[in-house]
């Protein structure tokens, strides 16, 4: 069997034990557990230059990890990658902050890793890059004479032809594409958008599969939707229901419904909308008063890039009002913590919740839906409200999906989900649990690998 290589911009430590460590490094690690290769970048940035690349061995995974030095982390990573692509792709143009500088900067770094990661490469090893962080560094590896299968996974979204035009120099990156095999995304709406953007913009023809004929061979654009180790962490879910944590949880609440909101604290995630959603709960359903708590848990993220510093100020601000206009001396509306919280606590506070509050302005997938729906107790479950713009809701059409710009509708599928019968509940938890139990991280990987290997 061919060897599994895994590039990605950060690259886990193997004994990450961590609030972050993720499903996704869970699943990933999975299909590496047989001696695949694990590279990218390692999180520090080197004091001087650029330096080698170090490696560790753990459970049969080689992690073999690059510094950045500052200029590169500024233009590569604080600049392009997250000034230009992120907004971009989430459909924000007017976040964007591009500069020239930035894109070249990001050009090199891709090539400094395709350098380094050549000489790491065996003949015959499947090579799987994931993220807008990397997009140049397939054909990089070209260049240098790589002939190995190459894949790549955009973890966001893509956008329509109109919108990719804005990106300056945008041709060259749509060309990058073209280098790999085969080119996955979470849905079948971001691999149209992309496909259009090869017709319309390249001038090349997208067979109806995704195969396109480039002028070096054939890439296959397809959809392939990531999921979560559902049942290993509805496994830490119904341990953590007994945890410290969660049982002062719950006495906190003191009979009250929990509303949850996990994030990264990102513009993207809709925490504005969703901040004035439940003053607007408070206000036009005033029967909820006193009997919900929304938790909002949004760990900081990006705080190099000043967009992120403005949200934090914005939601500093909003949750200030929600409960200077609604608290009362024994009840606080709404609990906002920018700290990250471990991941077995999560899974506790997720089971514990009435109501599971994913309102994305736009997202990739979102994998807190998924872990919601896994946490959920199969006799007594919570609602989840779901944005139609997180890729996640092609497939869990069984939750309150909601317009994410309408506080107004975020609120009344609030009031649903809190007056919805327990029949109701539990017959739509069910169905969106027979989705998350079977497109897991594992089907993921293995979905993708089948068509790498192909
Ligand atoms: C990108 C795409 C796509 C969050 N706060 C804490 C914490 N988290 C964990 C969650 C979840 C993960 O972080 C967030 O994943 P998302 O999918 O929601 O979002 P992004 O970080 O934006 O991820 C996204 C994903 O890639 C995978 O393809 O779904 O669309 O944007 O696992 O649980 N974990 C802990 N403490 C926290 O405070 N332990």
């Amino acid at each position: 069997m061919a060897r599994i290589v895994i590039v990605s911009n950060r690259v886990p430590s193997p004994n990450e034990r961590g609030p972050r460590a993720g499903g996704l490094a869970v699943g990933l690690a999975d299909a590496l557990k047989d001696g695949g290769l694990w590279f990218g970048w390692s999180g520090e940035i080197a004091k001087t230059s650029r330096s080698e690349v170090k490696r560790v061995e753990a459970d049969g995974i080689t992690y073999a990890t690059i510094d950045l030095c500052q200029e590169d982390y500024d233009r590569f990573y604080v600049g392009f990658a997250n000034s230009t692509l992120w907004p971009l792709l989430h459909f924000r143009l007017g976040l964007i902050d591009f500069k020239r500088e930035d894109l070249e900067g990001y050009i090199e770094v891709n090539r400094t890793y395709a350098a380094a990661l050549a000489l790491e490469l065996r003949p015959d090893d499947l090579v799987w890059i994931h993220d807008y962080h990397l997009i140049p560094l397939g054909q990089e590896l070209r260049k240098l004479g790589v002939k190995n299968r190459l894949g790549f996974f955009l973890h966001i979204p893509f956008v329509p032809a109109s919108l990719f035009t804005a990106l300056p120099q945008g041709n060259q990156l749509l060309r990058a594409f073209c280098a790999y095999d085969v080119v996955g995304f979470q849905t079948d709406e971001h691999r149209r958008d992309f496909l259009d953007c090869i017709e319309q913009i390249l001038g090349l023809k997208a067979e109806s599969d995704g195969q396109v004929e480039t002028s070096t061979g054939r890439m296959q654009a397809i959809a392939n939707p990531i999921g979560i180790d559902a049942r290993g962490f509805a496994a830490l879910a119904t341990k953590a229901e007994r945890s410290p944590e969660t049982q002062r949880l719950k006495a906190s609440l003191v009979g009250r419904a929990l509303v949850i909101g996990v994030d990264r604290l990102d513009y993207s995630k809709g925490l504005p909308n969703r901040f004035d959603a439940f003053g607007r709960l408070l206000n036009s359903f005033p029967e909820h008063r006193q009997k919900v708590s929304y938790l909002q848990i949004a760990a900081r993220s990006r705080e190099d890039v000043s967009e992120y510093q403005a949200i934090r100020r914005e939601l500093d601000r909003k949750a200030g009002n929600i409960n200077g206009r609604f608290a009362e001396f024994d009840w606080v509306p709404l609990r906002y913590m920018t700290r990250a919280v471990g991941r077995n606590t999560l899974a506790g506070f997720y089971r514990a919740a009435r109501i599971g509050l994913v309102t994305p302005l736009r997202d990739g997938m979102n994998l807190v839906a998924k872990e919601f729906i896994a946490a959920q107790d199969d006799n007594d479950p919570g609602v989840l409200v779901l944005s139609r713009f997180a890729g996640a809701a092609e497939d869990l059409s069984e939750a309150l999906i909601v317009n994410p710009f309408d506080p107004d509708e975020i609120a009344e599928a609030m009031h649903q989900a809190l007056i919805m019968p327990l029949d109701e509940r539990k017959d739509r938890m069910a169905r969106l649990r027979g989705r998350v139990f079977t497109v897991t991280a594992e089907a993921y990987c293995r979905e993708f690998l089948k068509a790498l290997a192909a």
